[in-house]
């Protein structure tokens, strides 16, 4: 890592506060003018960073970029994000994340990329993943859990990135089950939670986060313009996306492992609560079959209990739900 790369870390983590030419020529062992210079690389590369006279170098602004070192400054995680890879472009995190579990990667590994060529949804579809504009991030989970566990893991991040977004957007996402985040009924996030497991039980989940960001409606393929929707098309601006990868990691960690701790229940509730599903008739569509019904909550395996007509009650782990009203 650069020594350029290290100031801004530092100015990062000085949060706003000034840092004397001086000081930084001191703990980086270079020169006053050293450090002006870097100053004046980082300003072409988009960093805004104003100089006040008699105190020093405040960071104002930082570009719209993914660089791991500067979202790792930002980052409130013990683990989560601790090893980040980046990627300019790649075909799927999740495929690259799949590989670094299978080489060994630790607890917390996320993957990072400005553009996916073949960003893959569940059952084999397709994930529109625009350049630059979105989040598509796959973060390696090592959890001591039984597989039955892992389905639970979809729900848990759902609620993490839906706090995440109300904290940095002020937004007020909504959850369709199992893994949809809605914002005015379109989609602006999918999660994909993938397992590699043997006969000792979970060896890795991988957990693809796609979130669309600060795209506008022509930045979507025509196939997903009329469902799919951006943070900056909901608020009208212009969102930090490091800001957002760091928060997002911070809901995680905390769920993810409150969950491994105490059960579902807590997040159960949460999860119901920013929930558009629960309450509501909805038609399910299953590989085999249809079922239409309503919602009545999901069980402690994140199982979604579904009341049809006739008064029974049916168990949907997996399906596709359109509200019918
Ligand atoms: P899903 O199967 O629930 O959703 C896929 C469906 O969503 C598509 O069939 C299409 O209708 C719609 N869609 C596709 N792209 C978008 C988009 N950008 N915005 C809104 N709707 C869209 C959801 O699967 C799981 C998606 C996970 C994506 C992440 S990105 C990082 C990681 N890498 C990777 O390849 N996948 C995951």
């Amino acid at each position: 890592i650069t020594v350029t790369r290290k100031l801004v870390q530092r100015l990062i983590e000085a949060q706003g506060t000034a840092i004397s030419g001086q000081q930084l020529a001191d703990e980086f062992g270079i020169s006053r003018t050293a450090v002006w210079k870097h100053i004046k690389e980082l300003e072409e590369q988009g960093y805004r960073i104003e100089s006040v006279k008699k105190k020093g170098y405040i960071l104002s602004a930082l570009p719209d970029t993914l660089e791991p070192t500067d979202i790792q400054a930002l980052l409130k995680t013990g683990r989560l994000g601790q090893n980040m890879h980046f990627l300019e472009s790649c075909p799927s995190t999740q495929i690259a994340a799949h590989q670094l579990a299978q080489e060994d990667a630790p607890d917390g590994t996320v993957v990072l990329t400005e553009e996916q060529t073949a960003g893959r949804g569940r059952m084999a579809r397709r994930w529109h993943s625009a350049a630059n504009k979105g989040i598509w991030m796959s973060v390696i989970l090592r959890p001591d859990v039984p597989p039955q566990k892992a389905p639970q893991f979809t729900l848990v991040t759902a609620v993490a990135v839906v706090r995440a977004i109300e904290q940095v957007t002020g937004l007020k996402p909504e959850i369709k089950w199992p893994n949809d985040i809605l914002l005015n009924g379109k989609k602006c996030t999918g999660i994909l939670t993938e397992l590699q497991s043997d006969a000792d039980g979970i060896q890795a989940l991988i957990i693809g986060i796609g979130l669309n960001v600060n795209q506008l409606r022509e930045d979507f393929d025509p196939e997903v313009q009329d469902i799919a929707t951006s943070l900056k098309m909901e608020s009208g601006d212009d969102v930090d996306r490091k800001q957002l990868v760091s928060s997002i990691l911070y809901f995680l960690e905390q769920y993810s492992d409150l969950y491994i701790a105490e059960g579902f229940g807590m997040l159960k509730l949460m999860w119901e609560s920013y929930s558009s599903t629960i309450g509501r008739p909805v038609r399910a569509r299953m590989a085999k079959e249809t079922l239409e019904g309503m919602a009545e909550g999901i069980t402690e395996d994140g199982v979604l209990q579904l009341r049809t007509p006739d008064g029974k009650l049916h168990g949907i782990y997996s399906a596709d739900i359109e509200m019918t009203n």
